[in-house]
């Protein structure tokens, strides 16, 4: 402890911390000279380029471990210029499941048992069991998932690489359309009218469709299910065949339970979504919320699924970071 009459360090004497020396910075190796010239005439401060705050109130990283961009990333975290946008559904008992007709399997819904609660079974811990199918709320879906993806490398959870977890998002607002029509599939045409408006789709992208459909509260709403099978929008076959061949997009992510729309069982091929995209390789995501709070382009998203050996999806937090 520091004796209170004591005068505190010095910003030069201090270890390893914002408040370093010049003198003590150690240059990594791609540092920039005129910057560090900059930095030494006073012109930037010693954080690096960008806003900063006084060296009291900002977080404490080790000076010659972080490169520039990622120490100017902590700082706009810091100062709320990068916002997180948690883009991820509460998972628990209420969370909707994807109905499919009787002839097929079904995947159980949440259920969370405790396995002690500061009790006999465990005096100071709180733990539960978990119960769930793998495409349940937000989830991930691997290329695995589908039979056009079941013979492609590198097809699960636990094989994907994780550079494959981050990429730039193109979120594509269609909430007036859906307003008109639950069963609204986004066509070519309107991704190219998008495009022209926002630029072309990058490679690595995360693409959004930004339905509103996030906010119907309760799972009969949700899953919005008539005697035809469910009703929600998606995307048409032909647009899913673009992003994935043409734009060589990540995966798509969507606000509706799974990634094809409610009817796509009845199209050709059935679940277009999945066929097209998991076919090349590419990922999806479904329950996703607070697209709203996105732009169309500039948000970095990270969705990074569970590492489940041979796991065809799975639950996961999605985030994305907005500046
Ligand atoms: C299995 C069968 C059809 C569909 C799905 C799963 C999903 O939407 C999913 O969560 O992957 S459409
Ligand atoms: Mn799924």
């Amino acid at each position: 402890m520091m004796n209170v009459t004591e005068t505190p360090p010095s910003a030069s004497s201090l270890p390893a911390g914002r408040g370093e020396s010049v003198m003590s910075l150690v240059a990594p190796p791609h540092f920039h000279h005129g910057l560090l010239v900059s930095m030494i005439a006073g012109v930037v401060p010693l954080g690096g380029i960008g806003p900063t705050l006084p060296f009291e109130s900002r977080p404490l990283t080790p000076r010659g471990t972080m490169s520039d961009v990622l120490s100017l990333l902590i700082n706009e975290l810091h100062d709320g210029r990068v916002r997180i946008v948690d883009l991820t559904q509460p998972l628990g008992p209420e969370t909707p499941v994807i109905g499919l007709p009787p002839q097929f399997a079904s995947s159980p819904g949440v259920t969370m048992k405790v396995i002690s609660e500061f009790d006999d079974g465990g005096p100071t811990w709180y733990w539960n069991e978990l119960r769930f199918g793998e495409h349940t709320g937000t989830h991930f879906d691997a290329p695995g998932h589908w039979i056009t993806g079941r013979d492609l490398p590198d097809n699960t959870t636990d094989t994907i690489g994780p550079d494959r977890f981050i990429g730039p998002a193109c979120v594509i607002d269609v909430t007036a359309r859906v307003a008109a029509n639950e069963d609204y599939l986004l066509s070519p045409t309107e991704l190219a009218g998008w495009e022209s408006e926002h630029g072309k789709i990058a490679v690595g992208s995360w693409v959004l469709l930004h339905t509103g459909w996030s906010t119907r509260a309760g799972a009969e709403a949700f899953l919005n299910v008539r005697e035809d099978g469910p009703h929600s929008p998606g995307f048409h076959p032909d647009t899913v065949k673009v992003l994935a061949h043409e734009r060589d997009v990540l995966g798509v992510g969507v606000e509706t339970v799974g990634t094809d729309a409610g009817q796509a069982g009845g199209f050709d091929p059935p679940f277009p979504t999945h066929t097209t995209m998991h076919g090349a390789g590419k990922l999806g995501l479904a329950s996703l919320c607070n697209l709203d709070q996105l732009p169309a382009i500039g948000a970095i998203v990270i969705a990074a699924p569970l590492k489940l050996v041979r796991g065809s999806g799975s639950p996961l937090r999605v985030l994305a970071l907005v500046s």
